[in-house]
């Protein structure tokens, strides 16, 4: 079938730069070409398919607006939003892995790091040779990361670390991890842990329904000595892992743009070809209803994130406004996954198709990097001034 038509109603190709639609190009000529063709099989097996890695770095999906002094690609975020896109019309999980190296590894150590941090690891980070993953939720402290008891000692020449993280994407493989962490002051910290390091383990998650081709596990801590110099010396607080995660965020509210259009791209084919009652099932005005809604949702949520693009590139956007649209980005992707399945009839739920995978996938997309309820708190805490959390 011709994979990937990718709507476009109301011509937002006119609002990209020439730059921006390049760097869409090859990420959607290496996605077609590379995830694909394996990425049911990796999803059926539950298995991370590792050499996609260097394709990953090929296309500019780690780091792409970390400054190529130190390997990036320097590109602008609405071409940031763009890869994540079109990863995600390929796979979440896969999407996942690009997010958590580029906003919640290489990130922080770009903005909160020093000049050696940066020297020492971000080039190694932006080629894949090194993997990194994101240690912020525990088992008792996910939506409240505040309530962290992973903590760190001083002993003189370097930390002693310890506890636990839990769900945390890529860590099975990752060579360094970003764990959040307190201070016997009770600050919050990020800090460097490179594998091998003694009582550091990384045991996987097994039996997920979804994300399966993403590899997630968790990050235990047993009095790890981490060396002095690896704690990211220039912010501290729970704002930091915060900010990593208005990255992270925004990307996502970009990449289930993908998922859905491949979603509707998928349902709007079949509906042509498959026949009921002698007619397209495509002309029935219950299936015209879910399609023409989907394009409506999907054209409604690019103008979003565009503007919010936009914004970033501006250094305008707030974090409030990042929430918005991730949580309506995601939910408008899991509804038309979800309607889409509905017009494949039995076919949907097969692997013959990627539907079910997408819908299957964006579960865990609604739940992390903040909840759907999450994100509904903070936009009415932004707009009454009045918290709801606590
Ligand atoms: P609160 O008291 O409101 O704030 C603490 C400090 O942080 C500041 N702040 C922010 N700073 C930067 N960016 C943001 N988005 C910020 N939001 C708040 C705030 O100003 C304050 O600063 P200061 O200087 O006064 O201390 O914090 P709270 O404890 O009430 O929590 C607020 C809440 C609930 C919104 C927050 O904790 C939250 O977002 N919870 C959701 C947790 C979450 O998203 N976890 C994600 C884990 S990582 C992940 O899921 C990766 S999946 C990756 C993948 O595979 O793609
Ligand atoms: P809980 O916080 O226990 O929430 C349970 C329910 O209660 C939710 O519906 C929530 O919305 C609701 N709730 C919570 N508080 C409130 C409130 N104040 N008001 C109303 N309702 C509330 N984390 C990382 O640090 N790094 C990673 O790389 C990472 N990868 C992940 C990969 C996968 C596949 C998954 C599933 C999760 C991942 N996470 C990661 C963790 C993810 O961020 C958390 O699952 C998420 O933040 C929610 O936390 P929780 O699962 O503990 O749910």
């Amino acid at each position: 079938p011709d994979l990937f038509e990718s709507p476009d109603y109301y011509n937002i190709d006119d609002l990209l730069t020439e730059e921006q639609k390049l760097v869409r190009s090859a990420a959607r000529d290496w996605v077609k070409r590379d995830i694909s063709p394996i990425i049911e099989e990796a999803a059926q097996e539950a298995k991370f398919p590792k050499q996609i890695i260097e394709g990953l770095a090929g296309i500019g999906a780690f780091g792409p607006y970390i400054p190529e002094a130190y390997g990036g690609a320097g590109l602008d975020q609405i071409s940031y939003g763009l890869i994540m896109q079109e990863i995600e019309r390929g796979d979440s999980g896969v999407r996942s892995t690009a997010s958590v190296q580029s906003s919640l590894v290489m990130y922080p150590i770009f903005k909160f790091g020093n000049e050696e941090q940066r020297n020492k690891y971000l080039p190694k980070l932006a080629s894949g040779e090194f993997m990194g993953c994101f240690g912020l939720t525990e088992p008792d402290h996910g939506s409240n990361p505040g309530g962290m008891v992973t903590h760190f000692k001083d002993k003189g020449d370097h930390y002693l670390l310890n506890g636990a993280k839990m769900w945390i994407s890529n860590s099975p493989f990752a060579d360094i991890a970003i764990v959040w962490a307190k201070s016997e002051e009770g600050r919050i910290h990020g800090l460097i842990v490179e594998r091998g390091m003694e009582g550091f383990s990384t045991p996987e998650t097994h039996n997920k329904w979804s994300l399966r081709a993403s590899a997630t596990g968790e990050l235990i801590f047993d009095n790890v000595k981490v060396p002095k110099e690896n704690i990211l010396p220039n912010k501290s607080g729970l704002g930091a892992p915060l900010m990593c995660l208005d990255s992270a965020r925004f990307g996502i509210a970009w990449g289930v743009i993908g998922a859905a259009m491949d979603c509707y791209d998928t349902a709007l084919r079949y509906s042509k070809e498959r026949h009921q009652f002698g007619k397209p099932i495509g002309s029935f005005q219950l299936q015209q209803k879910k399609l023409a809604e989907m394009i409506t949702e999907i054209t409604k949520a690019q103008l979003l994130a565009w503007r919010l693009g936009t914004l970033r590139n501006e250094g305008r956007a707030t974090s409030a406004q990042i929430s918005m649209a991730k949580r309506n980005n995601v939910d408008m992707a899991l509804k038309i996954a979800r309607d889409a399945r509905q017009i494949l009839g039995g076919m949907g739920i097969s692997g013959e198709y990627s539907i079910m995978r997408h819908m299957m996938n964006l579960e865990s997309v609604v739940t992390y990097e903040g909840t759907h309820d999450i994100h509904l708190l903070i936009t009415g805490m932004d707009v009454t001034g009045l918290n709801a959390f606590k």
